[in-house]
Parts: C-alpha cells; structure tokens; sequence
C-alpha cells in the first residue's frame, strides 16, 4: 500500500523542508530497481566520455567504468519512465504538493566505494526556480545509506530563507560559497535510512553531501517533482508542447499560480554546462573533500 504522511511528517517538512520516509520501495521493487540500474551501468563500458546518459567520474575508463550520474533516465528507459509516475513515490507528496503534480526532471547519483564525489552545498532552486515554491525532490535510497557513506546533508529551515549566489567570477556555478554565509555547517542533518527509503527536501533547502569514505557504495535516485501550476522561470528543459505530459498526477492547471520567493537566475551559465558535478568544476571555493584532496593529503 501506498504510504500517505502523518500529520506530524507534514508539520515536520514545513518546519524543517525535509523528511525521510521508510520502506517506500521494498522487496521485488527495490531488486528491480537495482537490477534495472546495473543494466545502465554495465553499458558505460561502452563510452569513453560524458555523454546524453552518463556523467563520468574524472578516472573512468571503459575497462574500469566509473559512473557518477546516470543523466534524466525516465528520458532514456522505459523502466525508469515509469517510475517516475509510481504511486509509492507519489502518493506520499500529495499533502505536500496538492493533487495536481508535475515531474520536473531527475537523476540516479552514484558515489562508488572508497572515492565517489561530493556535491558542494547548493539550494535546487539556484538551479531551477518556478513562479512558486511548491517543489521538491524525492530521493529513493537503492543501498543502505550512513554517514559514512555520502548520505545527502541538508542544513533545516533554510528553505524559508535567502537564496545564495550561486555564482563565482560572473558565472553561475551551482554551490554556494560556504564562507560568504552565516550558516553554521555543523548542524547539517545527514538524510540516513535503510536501501528502499525516500528522502523529500525542498527546493530551497540548502544540501550537499560528502565524499562516500566508506567501502559500500550509495546509489540515490533523485526525482524532482513541482505542484502543477508551478511554472519553470529558467528553461524550457522541456518543450512547453510536451508539457502536458509530465503531469504525473491528476490534471494540468487552468492558470498558473505566482507566489513570492527570493529568485536569482543561474545565468550568464556555467563554463563547464552539464551535470551539478560539471557546474561545480568552477566553483573554486570547496567545503567537502575530494578524493584527489585526500591522496594530495597522503603525499
Ligand atoms: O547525490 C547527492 O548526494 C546530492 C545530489 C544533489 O543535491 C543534486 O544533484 O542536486
């Protein structure tokens, strides 16, 4: 059975902009899941460099094929198209987002054993803000995920506050520069949980996450859905004739709907366009190690 929230997973969300819910995929859906996953995966040994499909850590090799993305998959594979319009996923938004819910874009994020990346501290809506705030991003965990791991951090109710420049040296470069904010990164709540969960953070919520130190890998599938009268300010990422076609949830809307919210555009764009990963290549201002920090570090 679909799982609806409680009352007090909603208030928590409102306060804080994010939760985590358990056992929204389990059993023979979480195995296929992976199953279809590995399949991508597997064909990344086919390529030599970033493609329509797959971001590449900067080691990847086709011998030793090193996947840090797998780019808007529902795009690419019939599985993962379905999946975006799956009512274990969705149901649980509705009183978060209403009835009426459109599927924005997303991603599967993997941080491989012992090096995968980290993603700097940024707010999603830097990257694409909407005539109105009710947007979030679902993130289902395909392996157990802790703190040693790369979990994804989000940093409660900054959602209710300022957007961040996201831009170094005049272009957009999706992180923030931690030292020009007053946050305090040391109360940043790692989004743990058992392979199967969902994390939902909202779009402005300030998150990142850390290299994966551990031995086990984190695969996180991040789906970014938006209330339907959401329109996208930065775009079109997809054709507005299309539209219509990623209302996953009840029906389009007869007007859109205009609330006010701090909105900077991520222009003029990122050198290096493409994934955050790429994006973030400019930023020159890192908060979280990196795997070429640490060999640096071991001389
Ligand atoms: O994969 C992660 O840990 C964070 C990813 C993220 O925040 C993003 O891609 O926007």
């Amino acid at each position: 059975m679909p799982i609806t929230l409680t009352d007090a997973q909603i208030k928590s969300y409102n306060e804080n902009g994010y939760l985590v819910v358990e056992n929204v995929l389990s059993g023979e859906k979480l195995a296929e899941l992976r199953r279809e996953t590995e399949a991508v995966i597997a064909g990344a040994s086919a390529v030599t460099a970033n493609d329509d499909v797959y971001d590449l850590e900067d080691s990847h090799t086709p011998s030793n094929p090193r996947v840090r993305r797998i780019k808007n998959p529902f795009e690419h594979f019939r599985y993962f198209e379905g999946l975006a319009r799956d009512p274990d996923i969705l149901t649980p938004l509705v009183s978060l987002l209403g009835p009426d819910i459109r599927f924005y874009g997303g991603k599967m994020n993997m941080k491989s054993a012992g090096y995968g990346a980290p993603v700097e501290w940024h707010q999603d809506w830097a990257f694409y803000p909407h005539t109105n705030d009710d947007v979030l991003a679902t993130g289902i965990l395909l392996d157990d995920c802790d703190e040693s791991n790369g979990p994804l951090m989000v940093m409660p109710g900054t959602h209710k506050g300022p957007t961040y420049d996201h831009h170094h040296e005049g272009h957009f470069c999706g992180a923030m520069n931690p030292a020009m904010t007053s946050l305090d990164y040391s109360k940043a709540v790692p989004l743990t949980g058992k392979a199967g969960s969902m994390t939902i953070h909202h779009v402005r919520l300030v998150h990142g996450s850390a290299m994966n130190t551990s031995n086990r890998q984190r695969r996180l599938l991040l789906w970014e859905y938006a209330a339907a009268d959401a329109w996208p300010l930065v775009g079109p990422k997809t054709p507005a004739a299309e539209y219509d076609s990623r209302i996953v949830l009840g029906r389009p809307p007869a007007q859109i709907r205009v609330r006010e919210a701090p909105v900077r555009m991520p222009y003029p764009p990122a050198p290096h366009q493409g994934s955050i990963y790429e994006n973030q290549k400019d930023t020159g201002r890192r908060f979280f190690d990196t795997f070429e920090d640490r060999q640096r570090e071991a001389g």
